[in-house]
């Protein structure tokens, strides 16, 4: 499917204004003033962060507030489109491209971003998890499926972190209800301890070798769909994928990645991470804390 078919409105869409890739964008007449925060009072349980050493992941069920989210979606949106940087058709781009329409760190252009992704409840729960006193930002990503995009290949994500632990975590947040046609995301339970795979990069060789890895070491899946206001929460080294978007509506889904704050960097391991050091950290060196201008502490306890 092409980025000029016309059969593609988001949801939420009241004054559609451009068409980019099977994602409109629209003129939302929220304000900025108006825009809700993005607030829970949830408290991670002993079970749950129990649950989450074990599998590597939680889906967290409803402790967002859908008309929150509902709020925002035209808001994230719309900067998306304005900072795409992908213009070939889907047809004419390989097989990563055609996972999803990907913009990172939207805080450092839109104040508006920013307020969602500096969410205080959102870090503190990444940090209740991952059982630290305090995490860092250490980017923000919009991962938008358009109609007809393709498979997110498995991969996990650490292989392109220069990171000295475990200690990072990535909150996937739905910005509609995800349905099985929509490509929610996938986990492979308990992965995240399985060292074989790590070394490759989200690729079709990493879909190919990681299913026969995973399928071998009998790894259970959870592609269980997402409503509005549900999102999870995965470590650096869980497997994880996602479906294609069989349906009409693009898969809007908005993410940040946080870290110990107490995390040091380490000597990267492949030209990714030289990548991942210069571009989300800039500054930083091996044996540094994580802690470049672009990586605030959006959490303490
Ligand atoms: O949204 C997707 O399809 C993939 C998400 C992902 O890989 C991630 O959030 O780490």
């Amino acid at each position: 499917m092409s980025a000029s078919s016309t059969n593609l409105v988001a949801t939420g869409v009241r004054h559609p204004t451009r068409v980019y890739g099977g994602i409109m964008a629209e003129h939302s007449s929220t304000t900025t003033a108006e825009l809700p925060d993005v607030r829970t009072s949830l408290a991670v349980d002993a079970e749950t962060r129990r649950l989450f050493e074990e599998r590597g992941y939680v889906k967290l069920r409803q402790f967002l507030d859908p008309q929150v989210l509902q709020a925002w979606a035209p808001v994230i949106s719309a900067k998306v489109v304005e900072l795409n940087t992908q213009h070939l058709p889907l047809e004419q781009r390989d097989t990563y491209g055609k996972a999803f329409l990907q913009v990172w760190n939207m805080w450092r252009e839109s104040d508006d971003v920013a307020r969602f992704v500096f969410s205080t409840d959102l870090a503190r729960i990444a940090a209740e998890l991952l059982g630290v006193q305090g995490v860092r930002l250490y980017h923000d990503q919009a991962l938008y499926k358009e109609p007809g995009g393709g498979i997110t290949p498995w991969h996990a994500d650490q292989y392109y972190w220069p990171f000295s632990s475990d200690r990072c975590v990535t909150v996937w947040i739905p910005l509609q209800d995800t349905p099985a046609d929509m490509g929610p995301l996938c986990f492979a339970a308990g992965s995240h301890t399985f060292s074989v795979g790590r070394d490759l990069p989200i690729s079709d060789d990493s879909e190919l070798e990681l299913q026969r890895a995973l399928t071998a070491g009998k790894f259970p899946l959870d592609d269980e769909p997402y409503r509005v206001g549900d999102a999870s929460f995965h470590l650096g080294w869980t497997f994880h994928r996602a479906e294609p978007n069989r349906s009409s509506q693009p898969r809007k889904v908005m993410t940040i990645i946080y870290v110990d704050a107490e995390m040091r960097l380490t000597e990267p391991t492949n030209s990714n991470q030289v990548d991942d050091l210069e571009r989300w950290m800039p500054g930083c060196a091996p044996g540094d804390l994580l802690a470049s201008p672009l990586n605030p502490v959006l959490y303490q306890r």
